[in-house]
């Protein structure tokens, strides 16, 4: 197989990319490991930034997402058993907050880039990538369980492979820099088929802990608490993590609906980076070069952030053949990359309750919401961050 773009991942970065790419008339082929169902099933991130909505628009692919997704104006924090609504778009100029699950993005990306006769290859799982250091990369992959092994070529290879995947390995060890930090918790995430209990996405911070009430839909919604990472999701019958969401989210006058949970999960939270995001004609994209805890809904919207930096950089290099803005795009990149990270972290930090800190160090988190209630530039810094930041010039 030839390609200009060889793609390894059909997430939001490889599919995002594709299209990118196609508008700049530069062909790719995305290998994707998963079948399509599964990658259509993929219960994740629920928060686009208002860019990442506008883009979608611009892409021709935002029909579904005007009828179904839910724009809210802000967002709800809760602490010391009181609430303050947040209005982001008051804050930002207008920018909203908009609540349109990874998966069903995922499917609208997937139906347009195949009805533009894109080639994606399911159950395709790339297993080496070499000649990344001369002029002809390609990739080895082998299809299904027992395919021969095929190869791709192309004049680049983009790791969108999340952060499993083999791409960040094929960057030498010598010039690779990881940051990381692990945190203490993690979230235990349900779906539940419950009508909404409030009209906007709470972020809670009580005595027992960190709670999240999200939505998927009118009829079914999407809960968070925090939990030990290392707990076993067995030992969470439904009526112990009512329980605790309960515990976590009540105030006087106020009930969280109840309904039957038909996911549940655990999930352990990290940041991450990996420092370049480039080596020779390999780019990695999206959490194959960095992770966010997802408190500050940042993980979907830093990988295309990443795949719209590097879509214009590879369209200067095969339309002028400029190879600037290629050479800059991991410095370009990781600009806004650390500024979700530190985001992501400062909400995570704020917002949980980590069972090593002082009672100090817990009331400078109720100090810092506090801040966000007395303070409008401290209240319009998190907004901007939330809503999406603008973009660096590059
Ligand atoms: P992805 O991981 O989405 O996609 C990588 C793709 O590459 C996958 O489809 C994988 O199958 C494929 N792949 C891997 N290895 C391969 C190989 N060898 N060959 C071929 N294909 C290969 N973010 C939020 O903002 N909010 C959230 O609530 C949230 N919840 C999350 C929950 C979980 C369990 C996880 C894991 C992540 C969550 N995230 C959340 C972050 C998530 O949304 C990511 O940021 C987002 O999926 C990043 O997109 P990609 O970089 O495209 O990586
Ligand atoms: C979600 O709806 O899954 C969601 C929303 C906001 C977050 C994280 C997850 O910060």
């Amino acid at each position: 197989m030839r390609t200009q773009v060889g793609i390894i991942g059909a997430g939001p970065a490889g599919l995002f990319l594709a299209h990118l790419l196609a508008r700049e008339g530069i062909s790719a082929v995305i290998l994707e490991s998963r079948s399509r169902a599964d990658v259509e099933g993929t219960i994740r991130a629920g928060v686009l930034e208002q860019w990442v909505v506008d883009l979608m628009g611009t892409l021709g692919i935002d029909e579904r997402l005007k009828r179904e997704a839910d724009f809210h104006t802000g967002i709800t924090l809760q602490w010391d058993r009181s609430r303050l609504h947040l209005d982001m778009a008051e804050l930002t100029g207008g920018k909203r907050v908009t609540v349109y699950p990874q998966h069903q993005v995922l499917r609208d990306l997937i139906a347009a880039w195949l009805a533009r006769g894109g080639e994606v290859v399911f159950e395709a799982h790339a297993s080496a990538i070499s000649g990344i250091d001369g002029e002809a990369p390609n990739v080895a992959f082998r299809r299904g369980a027992g395919g021969a092994q095929e190869e791709l070529h192309c004049d680049y290879v983009v790791g969108a492979d999340g952060f499993h995947g083999p791409s960040r390995q094929a960057i030498p060890d010598a010039v690779r820099r990881e940051y990381q930090k692990i945190y203490p918790f993690g979230w235990l995430g349900i779906l539940t088929r419950a009508p909404r209990s409030w009209h906007e996405l709470i972020y809670s911070n009580q005595a027992d802990g960190f709670a999240l009430l999200s939505t998927r839909s009118p009829e079914v919604q999407r809960l968070y608490i925090q939990c030990d990472p290392h707990d076993d999701i067995a030992l969470w019958p439904d009526a112990r993590i009512w329980e605790q969401l309960h515990a976590r989210l009540e105030l006087d006058g106020w009930t969280l609906q109840e309904g039957p949970i038909f996911q549940k999960g655990i999930i352990p939270l990290r940041s991450f980076v990996c420092d370049p995001m480039q080596h020779g004609r390999l780019f990695l994209a999206g959490d194959a070069a960095h992770i966010v805890p997802p408190t500050g809904a940042k993980g979907l919207n830093l990988a295309v952030a990443d795949v719209l930096v590097l879509s214009r950089a590879l369209a200067a290099q095969y339309a002028r053949n400029d190879g600037a803005l290629l050479a800059r795009y991991s410095a370009t990149a990781l600009r806004r990359v650390w500024k979700g990270e530190r985001f992501s972290w400062y909400m995570t930090t704020m917002l949980h309750r980590n069972p090593a800190e002082t009672e100090f160090e817990r009331r400078i988190h109720f100090a810092d919401l506090d801040f966000v209630r007395s303070s409008r530039a401290a209240a319009t810094a998190l907004a901007e961050n939330y809503v999406g930041l603008p973009f660096d010039a590059p």
